[in-house]
């Protein structure tokens, strides 16, 4: 019996006892600066599955209304599936693991101005009280400090092309190499370097899986001329998978890549078109630093007129679908 952790009160279950583990960590959390969406925190204490999605995406990766609505359909999706969706994004200096309605709407409607976050940038962010859109390498910090074992999103970043000069390579890869969270995306987009992004993952030791293919997804195209190191086809081996990273305490990340649904698959041949294009703009403006990537899917969306943004939007909502049965899958594997 170990009652006397809690101070007493013999007699209670062990799942009062991993109830009582799950609250201490949320209000650890808490204790950190983060504040929960009560719907989320209930979710967290009670042992549901729950699953995270980040903010760049919606204030950086997609214009007014379009984000918003993807977003509240991410949403949705989510909940279908059994999970609860846990939106993550600084708003006034404080992280908010959950947003609400109005939250989602301010931030769709803010879009670039609010201050595209990475791990980087986060305690000048809350040191100066501001928004901050949360990107992949954020939102697992968060994720993970909130006890998510999986989190939602489109593409990741990666290393770039001409990466060997410019040495831009995404804080994404190097925060999948040392925070234990599972990413569930569509793949790399092919304005990066897919394969030194694979290397990458590699050198930091994050296990790669192509969700139902042998290829990692390339985003727009479900090839990227890359084999995934593994392969996993179901809900349930993936949550093994998880199950396993976690058990072992190997305190690194998962990257799962779920290939594009095969009828929008079209699309992706004219994308690439417009890829090539939108990289040729930047390197002649010069474009750098943390506004390479909101630059080039701005002009390729503007390049096909909108095309690629209907094909992102399908991507999402199939990542959160997949993403939210892992989640569920992983909840009845650990309870
Ligand atoms: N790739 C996309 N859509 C996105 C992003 C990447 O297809 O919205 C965003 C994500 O938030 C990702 C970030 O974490 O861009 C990576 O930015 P950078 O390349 O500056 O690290
Ligand atoms: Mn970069």
């Amino acid at each position: 019996e170990n009652t006397w952790r809690r101070g007493g009160n013999a007699g209670t279950s062990f799942a009062d006892d991993a109830t009582w583990r799950r609250g201490n960590r949320v209000r650890e959390a808490e204790s950190q600066g983060m504040r929960f969406a009560p719907e989320v925190r209930e979710a967290l204490v009670q042992g549901k599955a729950v699953v995270a999605l980040e903010s760049t995406i919606i204030s950086h990766g997609m214009p007014y209304p379009q984000n918003l609505r993807t977003a509240m359909e991410v949403e949705d999706i989510v909940r279908l599936a059994g999970a609860v969706p846990a939106t993550i994004a600084i708003m006034a200096g404080i992280p908010r693991i959950g947003l609400s309605k109005t939250d989602l709407q301010q931030l769709a409607k803010l879009g670039k101005s609010v201050q595209k976050t990475s791990r980087r940038d986060i305690a000048q962010v809350v040191a100066q009280r501001r928004n901050g859109a949360t990107t992949v390498s954020a939102t697992m910090v968060f994720s993970a400090a909130a006890g998510i074992p999986i989190f939602v999103t489109g593409g990741i970043g990666g290393v770039h092309r001409g990466a060997e000069t410019s040495m831009d390579v995404s804080a994404d890869l190097t925060e999948l190499g040392r925070t234990p969270v599972t990413v569930v995306c569509a793949g790399v987009k092919s304005i990066l370097d897919i394969p030194k992004t694979l290397e990458w993952l590699e050198t930091q030791g994050v296990t790669v899986v192509g969700y139902g293919a042998d290829e990692f997804p390339a985003f727009f195209t479900v090839s990227s001329g890359c084999t995934s190191p593994c392969r996993m086809d179901t809900p349930e081996s993936c949550a093994a998978l998880i199950a396993a990273n976690r058990r072992l305490n190997l305190g690194s990340g998962i990257l799962i890549g779920v290939p594009i649904p095969a009828k929008e698959a079209p699309v992706g041949q004219r994308v690439e078109v417009a890829i090539n294009q939108a990289l040729e703009e930047s390197r002649r403006g010069n474009v750098e630093g943390n506004a390479v990537t909101p630059f080039l899917l701005k002009r390729v969306n503007e390049i096909t007129r909108g095309e690629s943004l209907a094909a992102n939007v399908v991507l999402i909502k199939n990542n959160a679908l997949v993403g939210a049965k892992i989640a569920v899958a992983l909840q009845s594997l650990l309870s």
